[in-house]
């Protein structure tokens, strides 16, 4: 039996994703690296080919066909994903709702949502084929609580909070492990990217406190998968000392 496993990780050009590629090659684990900006995925490739097998993906989840025809065309020693982290996400904009831009209402739900999505369909067949598989989906505070000019990133990610639960209810009996890490605040290019660049605006989301760093959040998805088999972690939230709620933020 194959002991080495195999880890399929969306968003690994970038924070949360990169962080985890970076903790599970440490360990071994094999790592299917996943994003569009293909010359970050070449160089994480590299650092991380000394401690482990590295394959690179590189699609945008957005696109069905990209997706389903790159998980598929995966060569044989990466082709059966033990674990599956859908990590791959962002908010667009903090507009009022009757000021949102309808691209960036377009780029969440089909990102955070319908790619989720994608990728997922693209796996879960081939684990309920072998009767094992753990899936992280990374969910957010914002999965649980609503908060002013929030709105479509909030629903994106209510709508992983409740994929989370309906995986875990239909892949029940099927030796798939579903379970979902919510942080809070990390400080990563998530702001960066919320604010189309300018990156003074989002230095300042993480200014006057100590927010999460993308390693705590790998550390935690590192704990999830390596339980024994028969425990599963559903549904996990995390924020910092510092945060109390999205909007409750002891800065000094
Ligand atoms: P980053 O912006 O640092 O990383 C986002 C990652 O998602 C990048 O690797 C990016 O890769 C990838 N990505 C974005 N859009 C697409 C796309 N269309 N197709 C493929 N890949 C895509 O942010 P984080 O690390 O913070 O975010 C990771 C996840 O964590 C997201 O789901 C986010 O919602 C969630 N989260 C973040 C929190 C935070 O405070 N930072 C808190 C709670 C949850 P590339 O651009 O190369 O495609
Ligand atoms: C990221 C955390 O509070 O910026 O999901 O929405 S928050």
């Amino acid at each position: 039996m194959r002991k080495t496993k195999i880890a399929l990780i969306t968003g690994a050009t970038s924070g949360i994703g990169k962080a985890t590629a970076q903790l599970f090659a440490s360990h071994g684990i094999h790592v299917i690296l996943c994003g569009r900006r293909q010359e970050r995925l070449k160089e994480l490739e590299s650092q991380l080919s000394s401690m482990t097998q590295v394959h690179t993906l590189n699609f945008d989840v957005r696109n069905r066909e990209q997706v389903l025809e790159q998980i598929e065309s995966l060569p044989s020693p990466f082709s059966e994903i033990d674990i599956l982290i859908n990590n791959a996400g962002n908010a667009h904009g903090l507009d009022s709702i009757h000021e949102g831009s309808i691209d960036d209402w377009d780029a969440m739900i089909d990102i955070n949502v319908k790619g989720l999505l994608y990728v997922s369909k693209a796996i879960i067949p081939k684990m309920i084929a072998r009767n094992s598989g753990h899936i992280i989906n990374i969910g957010s505070t914002a999965g649980k609580e609503v908060y002013p000019n929030g709105n479509v990133y909030c629903a994106s990610k209510h709508a992983v909070d409740a994929i989370n639960q309906g995986m875990r209810l239909d892949l029940n009996g099927k030796g798939i492990r579903v379970g979902a890490v919510n942080p809070g605040l990390v400080e990563t290019e998530f702001s960066e990217v919320r604010f189309k660049g300018d990156t003074e605006r989002a230095a300042n989301v993480y200014r006057n406190f100590t927010p999460l760093l993308p390693s705590d959040i790998a550390d935690i998805i590192w704990f999830a998968v390596t339980r024994p088999p028969h425990v599963n972690i559903a549904d996990l939230t995390v924020m910092c000392l510092d945060q109390a709620s999205s909007t409750i933020v002891n800065k000094k």
